[in-house]
């Protein structure tokens, strides 16, 4: 059997899994959802492209993004912000699907939190050798609200230190379907993702998405 085919296979759902206070991993969570998520994924991207951002330090971003929800969060070298119009095409961004949102909130509701609604959701698009440097999210306006990622396509070496940028990041395999919930004192440690390894997946191609999901305005 061609190495593929097993990316076709539905993942097991674990036991949740606790990597941190707050933070969950549920492995293959939105296994089954994959098709229709990558679905809207292309929609999204067809109203609002996928761009290599500038950092605030004029560094062009390894990933290419997008978003949609009522905001999208954008770089440029004038800082950081959640901006209810895309700078790109000078319109909002595109709605957050259904699908998004019902998966959102069941995967908060299954790692504890109760009626989370998410207004934001960052599209990232990683390739080959594309990787995410050691950073904190700290541009949303609700700390008690958790994010929720979830990973399609290519397995990802997830980085996952601590508060501080010293602390040596542990690491771990995220694969196509699994879920993690950010909240308590992990929602502001220091993660990033590893360089990304050559491959092909079944249903993505060469390539790997991530979505988060955020309470940001
Ligand atoms: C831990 N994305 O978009 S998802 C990001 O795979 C981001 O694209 C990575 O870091 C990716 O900001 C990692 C997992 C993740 C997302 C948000 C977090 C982990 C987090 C916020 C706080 C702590
Ligand atoms: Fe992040």
């Amino acid at each position: 059997m061609h190495p593929d085919l097993f990316d076709a296979l539905p993942v097991p759902q674990l036991q949740p899994f606790r990597l941190d206070d707050g933070a969950v991993l549920l492995r293959g969570f939105a296994g089954s959802d994959d098709r229709v998520l990558l679905e809207e994924v292309e929609k999204i991207i067809a109203v609002a492209p996928l761009r290599h951002m500038i950092t605030p330090g004029g560094f062009r971003m390894s990933v290419a993004m997008s978003n949609c929800g009522q905001a999208g969060w954008v770089s440029d070298p004038g800082g950081y912000r959640y901006d209810a119009i895309d700078p790109e095409t000078g319109k909002p961004w595109p709605t957050l699907p259904a699908v998004f949102m019902e998966l959102a909130n069941r995967a908060a509701r299954s790692a504890g939190y109760e009626n989370f609604i998410p207004d934001v959701c960052l599209v990232n698009c990683y390739v080959p050798g594309t990787r995410l440097s050691l950073h904190q999210d700290k541009d949303e306006r609700d700390p008690s609200a958790p994010i929720v990622s979830v990973s399609l396509g290519l397995p990802a070496v997830f980085l996952f230190g601590g508060s501080q940028r010293s602390i040596r990041p542990m690491r771990y395999t995220l694969l196509h379907g699994d879920i993690v919930v950010w909240g308590g004192p992990a929602r502001y440690h220091f993660h990033g993702i590893a360089p990304l390894a050559e491959g092909h997946h079944a249903i993505a191609g060469r390539k790997r998405i991530n979505l988060t999901f955020r309470k940001a305005l």
